[in-house]
């Protein structure tokens, strides 16, 4: 067993995608000396399913030192880094702050953590925040609150106020803000993506994007093996 672990979840219509990206969180599991934990059933049957991401690497967090959470609408397009190697030193938690629309906000879509009584407690309070449960953003509604941004409650709507970081809490030192190559979306896209991410899009144009980006990382892969 390693000490560091991939998961994701794809449950339901999203099982479809997970055949895909999985197979690209297979390549980076390998390249990086991972184990792979991949679910297609839900741990939180009464949240939305994005809420069962909390408690499985909450759960994970107890077994290994560092887990990678990446979406089940997200591949592994360069596997080349590997992400722990970009955490700061005193740092438990790594993503991306997208930015557009003069807003900046952090997004739960690929996360790496760190082990740590501060990680294991930031976890517990995303999850415990259940005025959240129905936002449209989840669990990620609740991480902003925590970090002490302002957010909308309806970000959907044309009107939605930007998002705001309004009272800096002081666990933000220690989380690193990766370079939007670890989660590039469409809104914000990186120059040389490492991670490709498809959220708000529809079922049909995730799984032909995910399709093509594992077919490309399976052929890069396969280059690099006859080299
Ligand atoms: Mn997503």
């Amino acid at each position: 067993m390693s000490d560091r672990v991939l998961c994701s979840i794809g449950a339901g219509a999203h099982e479809e995608l997970l055949a895909h990206s999985g197979a690209t969180f297979e390549l980076y599991a390998a390249c990086h000396g991972y184990d792979l934990d991949l679910r297609t059933e839900l741990l939180a049957a009464d949240r939305p399913a994005s809420w069962s991401k909390v408690l499985l690497v909450r759960e994970l967090l107890e077994r290994y030192r560092t887990v990678f959470w990446v979406d089940a609408d997200a591949a592994i397009v360069d596997p080349n880094r590997d992400i722990a190697d970009e955490l700061a030193p005193r740092a438990f938690l790594g993503l991306v702050a997208h930015r557009y629309g003069g807003q900046q906000i952090p997004n739960c879509g690929v996360m790496v953590v760190r082990r740590s009584r501060a990680a294991r407690r930031l976890l517990d309070r995303m999850w415990a925040r259940t005025t959240r449960r129905e936002h449209p953003w989840w669990e990620n509604a609740a991480l902003l609150d925590l970090l002490g941004y302002e957010i909308p409650d309806d970000p959907r709507r044309p009107d939605a106020p930007p998002v705001r970081l309004v009272r800096p809490h002081r666990r933000l030192r220690r989380i690193t803000f990766l370079d939007v190559a670890w989660n590039s979306i469409a809104a914000h896209e990186a120059e040389a993506p490492r991670i490709r991410h498809y959220p708000g899009r529809s079922h049909e144009h995730r799984l032909a994007r995910l399709a093509a980006d594992a077919a490309a990382a399976r052929a890069a892969a396969g280059r690099a093996v006859q080299r």
